[in-house]
């Protein structure tokens, strides 16, 4: 049985696309997708496939609390076993994220923990970086600060611009993150008092590291 999953976006949605071409074969079955942007190109992807989509506009809410409260309204009318975060831009509140703690995942744009929060590449190329990449984890109350599931390592070269940076970390998103959902609908992972574990062991803090 495939796992019901809810795919909450604001943007252009090409990790939505890859989970939406490997579902079959990992085993989800993606029942909904949310934007908070009516305009996030994701939608008229998830519409192409015949899911359905729900807008929930933060800008029509007074509160972080409100949206929130009509973000997981939708989600649980949805069904959702498992939820993922794919470029969602909106900070949750510690009352959602404990209502789905061991059950949502976010892929975020850079080798956690290092840059929290936004602007990612052009702070790893601001810094020198050797190393930039990509991390799915499990989302918790605390921003980009929940257990590790996998990181995907970039190599920056000199010529890179935060365009051709972005560009080589979509494309390792592209893998890690269905491989990911995959482990999930089978069963394999799991969170536990702050840990990830797969295939009943602990994973190492800095994830399953992926390379091809
Ligand atoms: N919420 C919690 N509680 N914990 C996490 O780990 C979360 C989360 C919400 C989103 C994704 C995250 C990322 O991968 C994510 C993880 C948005 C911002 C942000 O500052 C930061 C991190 C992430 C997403 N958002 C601004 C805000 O005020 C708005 C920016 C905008 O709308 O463009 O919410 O990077
Ligand atoms: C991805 O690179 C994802 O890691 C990042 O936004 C991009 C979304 O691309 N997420 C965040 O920055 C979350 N704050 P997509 O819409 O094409 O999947």
């Amino acid at each position: 049985m495939a796992m019901k999953t809810v795919v909450i976006i604001s943007g252009s949605g090409s990790n939505l696309q890859a989970l939406i071409d490997r579902a079959n074969e990992i085993g989800i079955e993606i029942s909904g997708v949310i934007s908070n942007r009516e305009e996030a190109f994701g939608l008229q992807r998830a519409q192409r496939a015949g899911i359905t989509t729900a807008l929930v506009d933060h800008r029509q809410f007074e509160s972080r609390e409100t949206f929130d409260a009509a973000l997981s309204e939708t989600i649980d009318g949805m069904q959702a076993q498992l939820v993922i975060l794919a470029g969602f831009m909106r900070i949750l509140t510690p009352e959602f994220t404990r209502r789905y703690e061991g059950r949502m995942l976010n892929i975020h744009p850079s080798l956690l923990p290092k840059y929290r929060g936004l602007h990612t590449h052009r702070r790893a190329l601001e810094a020198g970086d050797e190393w930039h990449g990509a991390t799915v984890h499990f989302v918790t109350e605390e921003l980009d600060g929940g257990a590790t599931i996998i990181q995907a390592p970039v190599a920056v070269s000199s010529a890179d611009s935060e365009e051709t940076l972005a560009a080589k970390v979509h494309a390792v998103e592209h893998r890690i993150y269905p491989l990911a959902a995959q482990w999930f609908a089978e069963g394999r992972l799991r969170l536990e008092q702050g840990v990830a574990y797969l295939d009943n062991a602990p994973l190492p803090v800095e994830g399953y590291q992926y390379h091809d």
